[in-house]
């Protein structure tokens, strides 16, 4: 089939919930795929940080086709020969000490708010119902109708009200503003360390050693969303490292995987995850033997491959051509690690524009919020890739 062949049954048979560029891929390897007719590109997204290990990495695919063979699905009804050494291998690796396994992040996400609140219950004192979480202007945390709830994003929540009550918005990187906002049924602040889909927003030095104290001088839990940034993308396991804290609750997904099988968790000390009891939370293919497999192969890909310290080596030198570029529509070149973006001023006409250019060039981008490019490849690029990203990305970008 041609790839107009496919564009169409995608537009005649599927809901139109993304507006896709018409790039029809077919092969992925390390940093670059390839789409039905044979043309090769960089993918700049990794699937929104979820293939940091690179596309197709062999190591998690023989973990994965292995595992197939003997046991993909038990329910958590049994036990499994892969769970608890998931367990043992995350916690050691993140300084955890319980895990909660669960498919999507936004189930990830769904889990600590119900953690959190069963804790404000019955540890905090909280009266039933009025358990209140506060959140940031311009998240993204998912996109169940509870985690909408709490959206400033209009595209992410008009027409689909009623909402989910007990939660508060306060702006994002403002400390000043969380103290403010906490009263006696505040339970936990649910905040990403670096805002991805707003545009790799990336708050004051200090806000997340801010933030801790703040919600230690509470007594409220810190919930940190790692869904993106985590897994070495900002080049540390965790971005919460950068300012050497650590989080109540920390949730990871996306990478978790290698982008093999939906596979996220929720990371937390004993007592908050503890007061979920038999029969009170789960999923059908939470933990699951195959995910399980696949989620220990991504992680000691990351860690055996080095591939935490080549995100920050990689990142420095990505975010250091980026600035070279001299044109007068952009705003504004951050990043920190492998997530990176260009901000151009609304006069620019937008950020798609540059993307469908930058596709004609053999970089596959995704533009956010109208005006900026995020550049987030696969952790395992190489610096001559990084010239050769840029090489093609700069005529592009300063035009
Ligand atoms: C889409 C955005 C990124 C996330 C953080 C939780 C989740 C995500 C920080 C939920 C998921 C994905 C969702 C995907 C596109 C992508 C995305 F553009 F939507 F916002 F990355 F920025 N926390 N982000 O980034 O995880 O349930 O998807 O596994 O919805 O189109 P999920």
């Amino acid at each position: 089939m041609r790839a107009d062949e496919y564009i169409q049954l995608e537009d005649q048979y599927g809901a139109h919930n993304y507006k896709p560029l018409d790039v029809v891929l077919s092969r992925g390897s390390g940093v670059w795929v390839w789409d039905v007719d044979g043309n090769q590109y960089m993918d700049c997204l990794s699937a929104y940080s979820a293939v940091n290990q690179g596309h197709c990495h062999p190591r998690i695919l023989s973990a994965m086709q292995t595992q197939a063979e003997r046991l993909t699905l038990t329910s958590r009804a049994f036990r499994n020969d892969q769970l608890g050494l998931l367990y043992r291998e995350l916690c050691d690796l993140t300084r955890s000490h319980k895990v909660l396994p669960m498919n999507s992040g936004a189930e990830a996400v769904e889990t600590a708010i119900k953690a959190v609140r069963k804790w404000g219950y019955l540890v905090r004192g909280v009266p039933e119902n009025k358990a209140e979480i506060i959140v940031c202007a311009d998240n993204f945390h998912g996109r169940t109708i509870t985690i909408i709830s709490f959206s400033t994003d209009p595209t992410s929540t008009t027409d689909f009200g009623p909402f989910t009550p007990g939660f508060r918005v306060i702006p994002y990187g403002d400390a000043q503003a969380l103290a403010d906002a906490i009263t006696d049924n505040t339970v936990a602040f649910l905040v990403e360390p670096i805002q991805g889909e707003a545009g790799v927003i990336i708050p004051p030095d200090g806000y997340l050693r801010k933030v801790r104290r703040i919600c230690d001088d509470a007594g409220i839990a810190l919930i940190l969303d790692e869904i993106q940034t985590g897994l070495g993308r900002t080049g540390k396991l965790l971005a919460e490292e950068h300012e050497g804290i650590e989080a109540d609750l920390t949730l990871i997904g996306k990478a978790l995987s290698g982008g093999f099988y939906p596979v996220s968790a929720v990371l937390s000390n004993t007592e908050i995850l503890g007061v979920l009891k038999p029969g009170e939370h789960g999923s059908t293919f939470g933990g699951n033997p195959l995910a399980c497999a696949v989620a220990r192969a991504a992680l000691r890909v990351l860690v055996d491959e080095g591939l935490i310290g080549n995100a920050a080596r990689m990142g420095d030198h990505f975010l250091s051509r980026l600035r070279e570029i001299e044109n007068p529509d952009i705003r504004e070149v951050r990043g920190k690690g492998l997530l990176l973006a260009v901000e151009f001023h609304p006069e620019a006409g937008g950020a798609r524009q540059y993307c469908e250019r930058l596709r004609q060039a053999g970089l596959l981008c995704k533009e956010t919020h109208h005006d900026i490019i995020r550049f987030a490849p696969p952790l395992v690029i190489t610096r001559d890739q990084v010239d050769w990203a840029v090489d093609r990305a700069a005529p592009i970008l300063s035009a």
